[in-house]
């Protein structure tokens, strides 16, 4: 895909090209007690994509989608691609002040959003400046009767629908990635980049066929999720496995043992509590459907790598990658894992570690990964100075330090700001601690990132109290709480420590790095 292809959609690749294949009776997706054959998706693609124009949706008009990893998800996705409109998925456990955020940031003009989140989002409608039209997705048989039905919606459309005429460089899709600064930026992707990243991870590290059925505990509205439970899948006329539900070790198990996939894929976290399950209950569920298992969202640690392997007897390949580049560039290999480290860099792509000058430095010498590849983002949607940060020619900074040991494989040491990744999710500390400033007994506050013993992260609160509020486990609670209702609950501080006074340079900026010591 190198170089301007006219007229690639990347809705012909992965939906139209299995049916024209001979694979139109093959299950594409099994969700629940659902199964949609690829037939049965290319319908509904088209008759959402011809519902979408039959409300005036262009080209280019941006459309959130706010709900669980179900068909409906797939179909919204794949038909606004179509009709050449820009699907933008968005993380599901946000607070209603985020969604304002991503829907007046993004100026989406149509909002497909299911029953459960527009409850909690409809008393603010007035406040989406952009919006025009919403479409829930509705499983309860009340309707609301000023927004549209997404079955009546899909059902009245044709079935027949023309491709736009994009090209493998048009704006295809956009996630949102997390900021230090708190404010989520929209990563631009192309028509192409589903197919680039499918090209370099899917079929050159996992070698994936038609023959593959994946699982993935990440769901699709994240860069990871959405390539490992839909666009790698498709790539080869394979089969997805959706879970709506969150995605706790005894849920991920059942659906393991129950649909039977062939490739799995998790964060670090979810395989230390699936482990903790194991251990814990001495119930050994059998995997053995199986082939490989995939990492990504932070570093696995040697212990997870062997304790999985002996307790299932299957390779996990920890790999990194991220929102901007859509998916895995560095990844070990089947064959050829070193346990603790990221592997090597994946085909595609090139990586380079720079010192402060933008040197490359030597083997074992730790620096700033930078990396380029094809299915890198365009750039930030409306941020001029983060695409300033991030980006210079074809290269990106990806924030994270790194070595490089004389074998090539690669070892990530930390990230080079001063975000977490919590369970394998962005997390701003100042994010944490602009609510935590909110709370009328904090008076100043500071949030790091703690390791557990496998050096895996979690947020950890310093907080100096009020003159005259009294520290209490009872308040650290009440703190926590606070956090959980006004953040998504995964930011949470999950410790909190009462001081006297925050570490300070001479100007008044808080010293972060002494308190993680
Ligand atoms: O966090 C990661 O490692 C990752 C992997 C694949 C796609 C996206 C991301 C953020």
């Amino acid at each position: 895909l190198r170089g301007v292809k006219e007229h690639y959609n990347a809705a012909n690749r992965f939906i139209d090209e299995n049916v024209r294949k001979g694979l139109g009776n093959k299950v594409a997706i099994i969700c629940d007690d659902e199964q949609v054959t690829y037939q049965d998706l290319q319908r509904r693609v088209n008759q959402f994509g011809s519902a979408l124009r039959n409300i005036n949706v262009e080209s280019e008009n941006r459309i959130l989608l706010l709900t669980y990893d179900s068909p409906e998800f797939i179909v919204s996705f794949f038909g606004a691609m179509k009709i050449g409109a820009i699907p933008i998925p968005v993380n599901t456990m946000l607070q209603p002040n985020d969604y304002e955020y991503l829907l007046n940031n993004s100026r989406a003009k149509v909002l497909v959003i299911h029953e459960d989140f527009w409850e909690k989002v409809k008393d603010i409608r007035d406040r989406f400046i952009y919006l025009k039209e919403v479409i829930v997705i509705s499983e309860s048989a009340s309707k609301s009767t000023d927004v549209i039905d997404f079955l009546e919606f899909v059902d009245c459309a044709s079935t027949d629908l023309e491709t736009y005429y994009s090209s493998s460089e048009d704006a295809g899709f956009w996630l949102y990635s997390s900021g230090s600064t708190g404010n989520p930026k929209g990563v631009i992707h192309h028509q192409k980049s589903m197919e680039v990243a499918f090209d370099n991870f899917a079929k050159q590290v996992l070698h994936m066929t038609e023959d593959d059925i994946t699982f993935s505990a990440s769901k699709l509205f994240f860069a990871y999720g959405l390539g490992n439970g839909m666009y790698f899948p498709f790539g080869t006329g394979g089969t997805a496995v959706l879970l709506k539900d969150r995605p706790t070790p005894d849920k991920v198990f059942e659906k393991l043992v129950e649909s039977k996939p062939t490739i799995f894929f998790g964060v670090p976290t979810l395989y230390g509590a699936m482990i903790n399950y194991v251990e814990k209950t001495g119930i050994v569920p059998d995997l053995s459907s199986v082939r490989v298992c995939v990492s990504a969202g932070e570093a696995l640690p040697a212990t997870f790598y062997n304790k999985w392997k002996e307790l299932f007897g299957i390779d996990i390949l920890d790999g990194i990658g991220s929102t901007e580049a859509l998916h895995i560039f560095l990844s070990n290999r089947i064959g050829d894992i070193k346990a603790g480290s990221t592997g090597k860099v994946v085909p595609g792509y090139e990586a380079r570690i720079l010192n402060d000058q933008s040197i490359e430095v030597g083997p074992n010498e730790i620096g700033d990964l930078v990396i380029k590849g094809e299915s890198l983002t365009g750039g930030y949607w409306c941020n001029i100075e983060e695409n300033h940060r991030k980006f210079y020619g074809e290269w990106m900074h990806t924030g994270d330090k790194y070595y490089q040991d004389e074998d090539g494989h690669f070892w990530y040491t930390g990230r080079s700001d001063d975000m977490l990744k919590v369970g394998g999710i962005w997390v701003s500390p100042i994010e944490i601690e602009t609510v935590l400033f909110q709370h009328e007994d904090v008076l100043e506050c500071a949030v790091i990132g703690k390791k557990t013993e496998n050096n895996l992260v979690f947020p950890k609160a310093f907080i100096v109290l009020k003159d005259g509020v009294t520290a209490s486990e009872r308040l650290s609670d009440e703190l926590k709480l606070y956090v959980k209702s006004n953040l998504a609950p995964y930011k949470y501080p999950r410790e909190i420590e009462f001081i006297d006074e925050l570490p300070k340079t001479a100007t008044g900026k808080v010293q972060r790095f002494r308190l993680r010591v």
